[in-house]
């Protein structure tokens, strides 16, 4: 590559420079105002400094003194720079770039790391800063392999996880509460969390559904509990909720299934802040589905403002290949997961979370060698 710099009054002239030097393949690595030098040079006016390059072979097309002020201008035309005049320019204009709007943390194996995070749909500026604290660190040389490699990404997204609750091993809260958007998979994990508390913890277990809003939710939960052989109470209104409450209040632990709502309208929300009772006998988990866009996961989690949620748990891990989303929200709210759902099937298909888990989601299939 030719990397040259160009000097001129104005930007028009010094872009003529550049094309008339270096053709019109030329790229503008850089710009600046420079103060003119030498005597007089209170007199003139400032220079606007160019570097500019082009690869070779360059289509140049060298004007030879073809006029006045052609002539006049180039006695403001540096002498070609040295190398590594050249390589701190560029040095330079690398780190400006990069500190700017570009997220590109660079070039070689630390870009494709942060592409495969960006293809994970993790924010620009979080993958940026997982990428370079790996760099930083200057980690062993066997970051060549890809096990090396995921391993290393692994623990830096672990570590940004770590200082949030994960995993739920003792459901010693008596009342656990289930909220979430439609369809995510509240009764089944309930229904999950209900047959390994009762098959695998001997746990004393029993559910309330205030979920009156579809008759086939009420069913639903029936069969589940007819099953298990654990007893179900439908609140319809407060005053049944609170029997309810009353009724389980010794049990070991008490899934309390809540109706899914469209959660962008604060109203559900009031309802719902009105119906549970949340002190420290219970802890609320948040359910939402990995499918979920991240701006999306945002907004609902926003609108939980007024209601204690304790850990997510996030469902239909077994749908999506991507799971930036899901750190984006753990990072920006501070929060921890209880457990991950990998399926339909009551009650294998859920497992505990934990920091390594959820990062582990995001580097595996990290397609690069
Ligand atoms: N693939 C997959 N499907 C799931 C998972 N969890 C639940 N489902 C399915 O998602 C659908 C909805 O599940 P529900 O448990 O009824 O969801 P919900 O949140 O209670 O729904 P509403 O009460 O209507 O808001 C059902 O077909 C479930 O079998 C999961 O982890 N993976
Ligand atoms: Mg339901």
């Amino acid at each position: 590559m030719k990397v040259k710099k160009f000097q001129a009054v104005t930007m028009a002239d010094v872009m003529k420079k550049v094309k008339s030097e270096l053709g019109t393949e030329a790229v503008v690595l850089n710009t600046k105002t420079v103060k003119a030098r030498g005597l007089f040079r209170r007199f003139k006016k400032d220079l606007i400094e160019v570097i500019a390059a082009v690869d070779p072979p360059a289509p140049v097309q060298r004007k030879v003194k073809s006029s006045k002020s052609t002539k006049a201008l180039s006695s403001n035309e540096s002498a070609p720079l040295s190398n590594e005049a050249i390589m701190n320019e560029l040095r330079q204009l690398r780190s400006m770039m990069e500190s700017k709007n570009d997220h590109s943390p660079g070039t070689g194996k630390f870009s494709a790391w942060y592409e495969h995070l960006i293809a994970q749909e993790l924010d620009p500026d979080l993958a940026r800063s997982i990428v370079q604290s790996i760099d930083q660190k200057k980690w062993p040389d066997n970051t060549g392999q890809k096990e090396g490699m995921e391993r290393l990404l692994t623990a830096q997204i672990k570590k940004h996880l770590n200082p949030y609750p994960f995993g739920h091993k003792h459901l010693s809260n008596t009342f656990v509460h289930l909220v979430g958007p439609t369809g995510v998979g509240k009764t089944t994990t309930a229904a999950k969390l209900a047959a390994d508390a009762v098959l695998n913890q001997k746990l004393n277990v029993a559910f309330i559904t205030t979920d009156t809003y579809r008759i086939a939710a009420i069913d639903q939960l029936k069969t589940y509990a007819k099953i298990l052989n654990v007893p179900l109470e439908v609140a319809y209104n407060l005053e049944d909720y609170e029997q309810a409450i009353e009724k389980y209040k010794d049990f070991d632990l008490v899934l309390v299934d809540t109706a899914g709502r469209n959660y962008l309208q604060t109203s559900y929300i009031e309802e719902l802040n009105q119906l549970l009772k949340f002190d420290d006998t219970s802890e609320t988990f948040l359910v939402l589905s990995l499918t979920s866009k991240y701006p999306d996961m945002n907004s609902i989690y926003e609108k939980f403002q007024d209601i204690p949620i304790s850990k997510i748990i996030f469902t239909k891990e077994d749908e999506t290949s991507t799971y930036g989303s899901a750190i984006n929200l753990l990072v920006r709210h501070k929060l921890g997961v209880a457990y991950l759902t990998n399926g339909q099937n009551v009650p294998d298909d859920i497992e505990e979370a934990s920091p390594e888990i959820m990062a582990r989601k995001v580097t595996e299939g990290y397609p690069h060698a």
